[in-house]
C-alpha cells in the first residue's frame, strides 16, 4: 500500500516571541520565511506555555504531559527519557526519527536523547559561534554560526533519508534566546534605525502584586557586560541610558531571528525542491515568548502574555487551508498528540493533551478548551521572580503567587507573603492593572478560583500549602 502518512517537520526555536513575527503584527521587524508557512497554512494567535521556560516547555511538548508529571519541573532538574514520548511512538511505527539542534533537557545516562534514529544537539544551551555538538559519537566541536550548522545538518539528514519511510524531524534552534550573538551576515542590520519602543516600556509597576517589581529582568538596570556586548556611552540621562539598552539588546535580538528566518527559508526551499511540501507538516514554534522590553524587561518566567504566548504557525497543503486564523486556545501539552494524529496514533493514555487536527480542518470540537492552567516553580532562582500559579481564560487571567518554594529543587528556600492578580485582557491587554481586590470583579474572582481548582485537579497538580 502506498504511504499516506505525512512527514513531520517541527521546527522550535528558544525564547522567539510571537510579538517578533511579522504574521503576529510585529512593529519591530519582518519575518517572510517564517510568515511564508502562516500564509500557507494555518496561524495560532492563543497558543501558551504550561510554564515559560526552556527545558520544562520542551518536556512538555515530548511527553504531552504538565511538568509535575514529566518531572521537568525546573532547570535544574533533566528529563528521564524512559518517559513515553511522540518520537517514540513514531518510530515504533516506522517513522525515521531525528533531532538536531537544541536539546537542553539533560546528558549521559537516561537524559541523552531517546526515540530517535539520528541525534545532534548542542550541551545545555550551547555556543552561537563554533559551537560544540553532542551525538551518539561522543562530542565535537563544529566550526561556523549555530544556526546555519543546525539548518545544514537538517538538510544532509533529510538527503541521506529513507524515501520509502516517512520521516519526523525535530529541527530546534538555539537562537534567539540569551545572549543574542548575531552572525557576521546579519550584524550590521537595524544599524541606522531605531527600534520602535513598546508600549509598556516604562512600566513602573504599580497596580500589580509585588512579584513584578520585585523581578531583576529590567531593561535599564540588568543587562551585564556580556548582554550588552559594548560600554554604556557616558554622559546619558537614565531614561537616554534605558533607550541605549534596548536598541542594544533588541537589535541583537532581531539579528539572531533573521536568520533563524533565514534558514528556514532554505528549508522551506529545499522541500519545495524535493517535492516535499505537499505531503509534509511543518510546524513553526518557540519553547515559549519573551519580553521584548515590555514592561521595561528582557526574559520570561512570568505568566504574562509576552512570555506566556508562543507563536505556532503550521502548513499542511492537504488538509490546512492556507492563510488561516485560528483563536481557539491550543497549548504546548497538545503538540504530541496532534503530530500522533497525523501519523494515525491513537491518543496514548500517559499523554495529558488533545490532538487539535480539528481545528487544522476547521472544525471547533465541542467544549473544546477555554481556559488553562499555568505553574512556574523556580522561586527566586533566576531573576528573582516568585513561583506561581494561574489560569487563563478566554479573557481573564487569574495568578497567584504562592512565592515559596519549600523543598523544591531549583528554587529558593524564602518565601514572600502569597498575593493574587487579576487581568480582564479584553479591558487592560497589557495587563497593567489588577482588578483582584476590585468589588466589581468579586463574581469573577470567585469563578476563576473554581476553574483554578478544576483544572488543578483536572491535570493532576495540588494547591500550594502556605506554611504556617
Ligand atoms: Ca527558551
Amino acid at each position: 500500500m502506498a504511504e499516506t502518512r505525512p512527514n513531520i517537520i517541527f521546527i522550535m526555536s528558544d525564547d522567539h516571541a510571537a510579538h517578533a513575527m511579522s504574521c503576529y503584527g510585529s512593529r519591530i521587524n519582518e519575518t517572510p520565511n517564517l510568515d511564508r508557512i502562516a500564509n500557507e497554512g494555518m496561524l495560532f494567535s492563543n497558543c501558551f506555555c504550561t510554564n515559560s521556560i526552556c527545558g520544562p516547555s520542551r518536556a512538555s511538548i515530548l511527553t504531552g504531559t504538565y511538568n509535575h508529571i514529566n518531572g521537568m519541573t525546573t532547570l535544574s532538574t533533566k528529563m528521564d527519557g524512559r518517559q513515553l514520548t511522540f518520537p517514540k511512538l513514531l518510530q515504533k511505527q516506522g517513522y525515521q526519527t531525528a533531532v538536531i539542534g537544541k536539546w537542553h533537557l539533560g546528558h549521559g545516562g537516561v537524559h541523552d536523547p531517546t526515540g530517535f534514529d539520528h541525534w545532534t544537539v548542542l550541551p545545555g544551551q550551547g555556543l552561537y559561534h563554533n559551537p560544540e555538538m553532542i551525538d551518539a559519537g561522543g562530542r565535537k566541536v563544529i566550526k561556523g554560526y549555530v544556526t546555519d550548522l543546525i539548518t545544514d545538518m537538517c538538510l544532509d539528514w533529510l538527503g541521506q533519508r529513507d524515501k520509502g519511510r516517512p520521516f519526523c524531524l525535530l529541527y530546534h534552534h538555539k537562537a534567539p534566546h540569551r545572549s543574542w550573538e548575531p552572525d557576521e551576515k546579519h550584524a550590521q542590520m537595524y544599524e541606522d534605525i531605531d527600534i520602535p519602543e513598546p508600549e509598556t516600556f516604562n512600566d513602573d509597576y504599580s497596580n500589580r502584586a509585588a512579584a513584578a517589581a520585585e523581578a531583576r529582568m529590567r531593561v535599564d538596570r540588568d543587562f551585564n557586560d556580556r548582554d550588552l556586548k559594548q560600554p554604556v556611552p557616558p554622559g546619558l540621562s537614565p531614561e537616554a541610558e534605558k533607550s541605549w539598552k534596548y536598541q542594544r539588546y533588541i537589535k541583537d535580538y532581531l539579528r539572531c531571528v533573521a536568520s533563524v528566518d533565514d534558514n528556514v527559508g532554505r528549508l522551506l526551499d529545499y522541500l519545495d525542491e524535493e517535492g516535499l511540501t505537499e505531503n509534509t507538516v511543518v510546524i513553526y514554534t518557540s519553547d515559549q515568548g519573551f519580553f521584548l522590553g515590555d514592561h521595561g524587561w528582557y526574559d520570561k518566567r512570568f505568566m504574562y502574555e509576552e512570555s506566556l504566548r508562543m507563536p505556532f504557525v503550521i502548513r499542511y497543503p492537504k488538509e490546512i487551508v492556507a492563510g488561516t486564523v485560528n483563536d481557539n486556545m491550543i497549548l504546548n501539552v497538545d503538540f504530541p498528540l496532534t503530530f500522533l494524529d497525523y501519523a494515525g496514533i491513537d491518543p496514548p493514555e500517559e499523554m495529558q493533551g488533545t490532538s487539535f487536527r480539528p481545528l487544522l480542518n476547521g472544525d471547533t470540537p465541542e467544549g473544546w478548551q477555554t481556559s488553562m492552567y499555568y505553574r512556574y516553580w523556580m522561586h527566586l532562582a533566576h531573576h528573582n521572580v516568585y513561583s506561581h500559579y494561574g489560569v487563563r481564560t478566554l479573557r481573564h487571567k487569574l495568578i497567584y503567587y504562592y512565592a515559596d518554594a519549600l523543598g523544591q529543587e531549583g528554587a529558593i528556600d524564602d518565601p514572600r507573603p502569597p498575593e493574587w492578580e487579576l487581568f480582564d485582557l479584553e479591558e487592560d491587554p497589557c495587563e497593567l492593572n489588577n482588578v483582584y481586590h476590585d468589588p466589581a470583579y468579586a463574581d469573577t474572582v470567585t469563578e476563576l478560583k473554581a476553574e483554578l481548582d478544576r483544572l488543578q485537579q483536572q491535570v493532576g497538580d495540588k494547591p500550594y500549602e502556605v506554611r504556617g
